[in-house]
């Protein structure tokens, strides 16, 4: 997807051009050559002039008053030989949570089915391996299928994949593979100790290789400097094709873990990366994901100003809390927003 720009595609019930008239259609190009001094300097630039760039861009290529649902499921919690320093389901760790086996096809459809009806378009299914295991793949597949039956769009998070996982997983009819590179390459060792910021890199480009749609962000407000959200940001928009679905999560603070005490981030930092990813992949999904249970409304509704355009609703994540769908509902009504139907891709030209 090297192309230049969407030219007269529509999203949602609206076409482009009556989206805003604001809209500058050459804030919109889609670049992969970004340096550091660039991106930093987006970053860095007045809040009010990001934010304005950042809605500008978002306008040319989604309905400002929609907003995506998508809805998580932990097929597979805890247990995991990896060492992910926000993460509850590691091994290393204790967060006193109770390890599960992988869960039967048959219930992983059905609660995918209550999911549809509370208004989802996307389902995520996650599973806390490193990788999967080659007895693992029957069940996922047949996850993916029964979920795909529903009409709905598939995603699954889970783990490090070979090429010939992912093409398995692409031949199943898995629309999404999230892998998330969590933050910059320099600070990713500070984090993870069981695996390399290349190791991410590889299996995104074995998901891609497949044909499927690559989901892949990271978490703000680990300690971070505001150059590692940027670099973080950097990484993704030079991969030669944007994923299509970019989460941005804050840290949701657990007991046991190493990052338990972290400092929370910012708001005003938070948007600023939100816009940033907006500004720097202008056609992709960016979802507001881990974390709203600690924000405000004004927060999250600044972070749809600066072009955030999904969220994860329902009110669990993997094995930590998410607002209520009254909550969602009554902040979204509050906003005039809508949920879209299932999000359909444009020719890129
Ligand atoms: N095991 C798979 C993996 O690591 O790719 C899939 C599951 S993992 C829980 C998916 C993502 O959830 C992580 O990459 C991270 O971005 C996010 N995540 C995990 N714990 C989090 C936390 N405490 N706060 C915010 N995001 C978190
Ligand atoms: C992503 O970036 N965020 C989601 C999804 N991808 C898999 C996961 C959030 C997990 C939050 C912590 C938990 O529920 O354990
Ligand atoms: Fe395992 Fe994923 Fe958690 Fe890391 S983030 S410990 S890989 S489940």
């Amino acid at each position: 997807m090297d192309a230049v720009q969407r030219s007269s595609a529509s999203f949602g019930t609206r076409p482009l051009d009556q989206c805003n008239s604001l809209a500058r259609m050459s804030d919109s190009v889609i670049r992969h050559d970004w340096s550091c001094d660039e991106v930093t300097a987006i970053y860095n630039l007045p809040f009010m002039d990001l934010v304005f760039r950042a809605q500008t861009i978002h306008r040319t290529a989604f309905d400002p008053n929609k907003v995506q649902f998508s809805r998580l499921l932990s097929i597979k919690t805890g247990g995991c030989p990896e060492d992910c320093g926000y993460c509850s389901q590691s091994a290393h760790h204790d967060a006193g949570l109770q390890a599960s086996k992988l869960m039967d096809p048959a219930r992983v459809i059905e609660e995918a089915k209550a999911a549809a009806a509370a208004g989802a378009t996307r389902y995520c299914m996650g599973a806390a391996w490193r990788s999967p295991k080659a007895r693992d793949m029957a069940p996922v597949i047949e996850m993916v299928k029964g979920v795909k039956a529903l009409g709905m769009e598939t995603c699954m998070t889970l783990g490090m994949l070979t090429p010939e996982q992912a093409q398995q997983l692409a031949d199943a009819g898995l629309d999404y593979y999230n892998h998330n590179i969590d933050t910059s390459e320099r600070r990713y060792g500070s984090v993870v100790h069981t695996r390399t910021f290349g190791d991410r890199l590889e299996t995104l480009q074995h998901v891609h290789d497949a044909g499927m749609k690559v989901c892949c962000g990271g978490i703000l407000g680990m300690g971070e400097a505001p150059v590692d959200r940027a670099e973080m940001l950097r990484t993704l928009a030079n991969l030669p094709e944007h994923p299509e679905s970019v989460p941005i999560n804050m840290l949701i603070p657990i007991e046991g873990t190493p990052l338990a005490a972290a400092e929370p981030i910012d708001a005003i930092a938070f948007v600023r990366t939100v816009a940033l990813a907006r500004i720097l992949m202008p056609m992709s999904d960016v979802r507001l994901s881990a974390g709203r249970t600690a924000m405000t409304d004004e927060m999250q509704a600044l972070c749809f100003l600066a072009g955030a355009n999904s969220i994860f609703i329902g009110d669990t994540l993997l094995t930590a809390t998410n607002p209520s769908e009254d909550k969602d509902h009554q902040l979204l009504q509050r906003l005039g927003m809508a949920r879209t139907e299932a999000r359909t891709f444009s020719t890129v030209v």
